[in-house]
């Protein structure tokens, strides 16, 4: 039964039916499966068929919207459960996270955010289309320990380097670790732009901006 859940989770998104997709995630929340489970090996699955039948000439723009209108339904129901898991926990540490300017993708970056949340990091997003500048203010408003950045097309992934020099210019950098993400980005292309570290999806970036975290405690100089 499971089996056909995930299936008809990931089906849902290829048919863009939104309604489908919000009630297989009430019944899968009711029978008590969980929600990382349902977005991994469900839906995610199915905006990866999506994509590539796009890439393929086999479907169109407003076809891919309707599936992201779908997977939005989706994670509307999973959302708040994993949310759930993190409300209780001390802050580990404050997040600034954003899709980068020129880019409105942004179904991965929110499932980042929900993730570092439900591990107990405070998570300040700011949308998509968003500049290095208001990157670089956000972090300076809250004290930011992590700037996330994530693209999805590889013309907007360069802006992730605008967005390190933008902490640069504010003078943050020595106090902001900065993780980068998206389809397109790799280890490589980070290490190229000055970032402190990349993560290929959303429970490796939870993982990097833990390990962030005990890099940052570890620099700060103790008190004697
Ligand atoms: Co767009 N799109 N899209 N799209 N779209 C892609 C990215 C594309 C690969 C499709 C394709 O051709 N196969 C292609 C990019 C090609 C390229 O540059 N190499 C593409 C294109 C071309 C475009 C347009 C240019 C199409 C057009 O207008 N002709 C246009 C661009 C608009 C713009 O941004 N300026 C466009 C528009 C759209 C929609 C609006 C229709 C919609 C987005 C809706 C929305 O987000 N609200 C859309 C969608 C849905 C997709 C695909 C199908 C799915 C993206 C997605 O949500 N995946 C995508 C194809 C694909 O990726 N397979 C595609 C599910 C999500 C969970 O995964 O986002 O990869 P992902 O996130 C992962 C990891 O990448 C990682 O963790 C996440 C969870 O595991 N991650 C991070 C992400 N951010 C991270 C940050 C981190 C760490 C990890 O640290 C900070």
């Amino acid at each position: 039964m499971p089996g056909n859940r995930l299936s008809n989770m990931r089906q849902s998104i290829i048919d863009g039916a939104p309604e489908t997709a919000c009630s297989l995630a009430q019944e899968a929340v009711a029978a008590g499966m969980a929600p990382l489970e349902a977005i991994n090996d469900g839906y995610v699955l199915g905006m990866r068929d999506v994509g590539e039948q796009f890439a393929r000439g086999q479907m169109f723009l407003p076809d891919m919207m309707a599936s992201a209108e779908a997977m939005r339904a989706a994670m509307s129901v999973l959302e708040p459960e994993l949310r759930k898991q993190g409300a209780e926990r001390p802050t580990a540490g404050v997040v600034v996270l954003g899709t980068t300017k020129g880019d409105i993708h942004e179904i991965g970056k929110i499932l980042v955010g929900t993730l570092l949340t439900a591990h107990g990091f405070e998570v300040h997003d700011l949308g998509v289309d968003v500049a290095g500048e208001k990157f670089a203010a956000k972090a300076r408003e809250v004290s930011a320990d992590i700037v996330g950045v994530s693209a999805l097309l590889t013309t907007t992934m360069r802006n992730q380097k605008k967005v390190v020099e933008a902490l640069e210019k504010e003078g943050l950098r020595s106090s902001v670790k900065i993780m980068v993400g998206g389809a397109p980005v790799t280890r490589r292309w980070a290490e190229e732009i000055g970032a402190d570290g990349f993560a290929k999806d959303a429970m490796s970036a939870v993982g990097l901006a833990q390990e962030l975290m005990q890099k940052k405690l570890a620099a700060v100089p103790t008190q004697t």
